[in-house]
């Protein structure tokens, strides 16, 4: 960064430091991942200059025709990749192309329906505080007690509430997605099936996971999951979507351009696209394969050392820790903090049917998409399920007060508690010389 450390040393420094922790830290976020230095070298390219509101040959600007290019390269790739017949390449982020796809098949008001966000589902799939749980009238489903949906509960609202749209996909979900059922009760109840692939993308792709395609009328994924392109997002519009709305992809197109957004980011685009290359070789598959036998290998290490995962394991690329028999209710926050201080970053995450609260939570969420980048395999997830029981052994005694009062303070005394932990201090020098052996850009 020779410009940058010259123009801007504070900002320059910072993202040094960023990477550092990138490098010495376990990314156990299981939305998170490392892109490629040709996918990091377009998405900080000259890109970032252009104006492009609009789609390809049907610009509001000029000097479009290399942007044209480049975002018909984008969409081509994906149609490619995902075997679907329409791709806009154009949203900013997840939560927008979702938001893109209820103004495009829906009215505020309507009826639609997704998990609940306690239950593993997504912010933008109803959730009460989120602006598709306060425009439009949403019904949750959830999971049943042993973390796979229930498909039963999900019939019997779709005949009381007759949604106008149904969504699938999740953020704390390990099992396959049963998605030919869903397609089933759409198609029964004339409801549109929106199925959001963001967390499995990379893993449909190398052909772990089954696809949506068949069965859904539309598609939406982030591009930097599982699928290790830059930060953005894709809508696609299947066979079965044009078959039931001939006008599925202009109503698409036009929710995201002019409906939600101005000009699309083209440095993203040309990102994606390369992420999308990327993700059409054969080492791609090799990868989205490994991320799966990765996760199942932390589970089994976690699950041989008495510790508790919903659903006993896992069928994608992310685990769910009930910590309850740890802490009782609540004690997720333990867990991350602690972990996050000995260089191992997951995130704590609500239960099906949480005991505590989304603040509070009882859980943990980790992920090994970004450490299969690394190169890490079977053996390395061994390791790192000792790291962490050990870690979770040592602050067992913990419990969070009842009283909403009691709490800040009980943290404080935590967070002083384990910066002077010896274990811990010991495990975070483990951690850091372990994971500094894995490169990030293992390409
Ligand atoms: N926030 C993302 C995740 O971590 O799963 C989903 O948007």
């Amino acid at each position: 960064m020779k410009n940058l450390s010259q123009t801007d040393p504070e900002i320059s420094n910072l993202i040094t430091k960023e990477k550092l922790r990138q490098i010495n830290e376990l990314e156990m976020i299981p939305s998170e991942n490392y892109v490629s230095p040709a996918v990091l070298e377009a998405s900080g390219s000259v890109l970032t200059n252009k104006y492009s509101e609009g789609y390809p040959g049907k610009r509001y600007y000029a000097g479009n025709a290399v942007i044209d290019e480049i975002e018909k390269l984008a969409v081509e790739r994906a149609k490619k990749l995902f075997r679907v017949p329409h791709v806009n390449v154009q949203p900013y982020s997840g939560s927008p192309a979702n938001l893109a796809v209820y103004m495009a098949v829906c009215k505020p008001g309507d009826t639609i329906m997704g998990l609940d966000l306690t239950h593993g589902g997504h912010l933008t799939h109803g959730w009460k505080v989120s602006a598709t749980g306060i425009f439009y009238k949403s019904v949750q489903y959830h999971v049943k007690a042993d973390g796979r949906i229930d498909i039963e509960e999900v019939k019997k609202l779709v005949r009381e509430h007759k949604p106008k749209l149904i969504w699938a996909g999740a953020t704390a979900y390990m099992y396959e997605f049963p998605f030919k059922e869903f397609g089933e009760i759409a198609q029964n109840c004339g409801a549109y099936f929106a199925c959001d692939i963001a967390h499995i993308a990379g893993l449909i792709v190398a052909g772990t996971h089954p696809t949506p395609v068949p069965y859904a009328h539309i598609v939406t994924t982030t591009t930097h999951k599982t699928l290790r392109g830059p930060r953005g997002a894709m809508i696609m519009v299947t066979g079965v979507g044009i078959k039931k709305d001939p006008d599925l992809p202009s109503k698409i197109d036009k929710a995201v351009f002019p409906g939600l957004q101005g000009g699309p980011h083209d440095n993203t685009t040309a990102a994606i696209a390369v992420a999308l290359h990327e993700a059409s070789t054969l080492k791609f598959k090799r990868y989205g394969k490994q991320i799966v036998k990765n996760a199942k290998a932390l589970a089994s290490g976690l699950m041989e050392r008495g510790v508790k995962l919903v659903g006993n394991g896992t069928e994608n690329h992310l685990i769910l820790l009930d910590l309850t028999p740890f802490f009782g209710p609540g004690g997720g926050y333990f867990a991350h903090y602690a972990l996050e201080f000995a260089g191992i970053v997951g995130n704590r995450n609500t239960i099906p049917g949480e005991p505590s609260s989304p603040f509070y939570p009882s859980g943990l969420r980790l992920g090994t998409p970004a450490l299969t980048t690394r190169g890490m395999k079977e053996k390395e997830m061994e390791k790192i399920a000792g790291f962490i029981f050990e870690i979770l052994d040592n602050i067992k005694s913990n419990k969070l007060p009842q009283k909403k009062e009691d709490r800040q303070p009980y943290l404080v005394k935590f967070r002083e508690e384990i910066k002077k932990n010896k274990n811990i201090t010991q495990i975070k020098k483990e951690v850091n010389q372990f994971a500094s052996r894995f490169p990030i850009f293992s390409y």
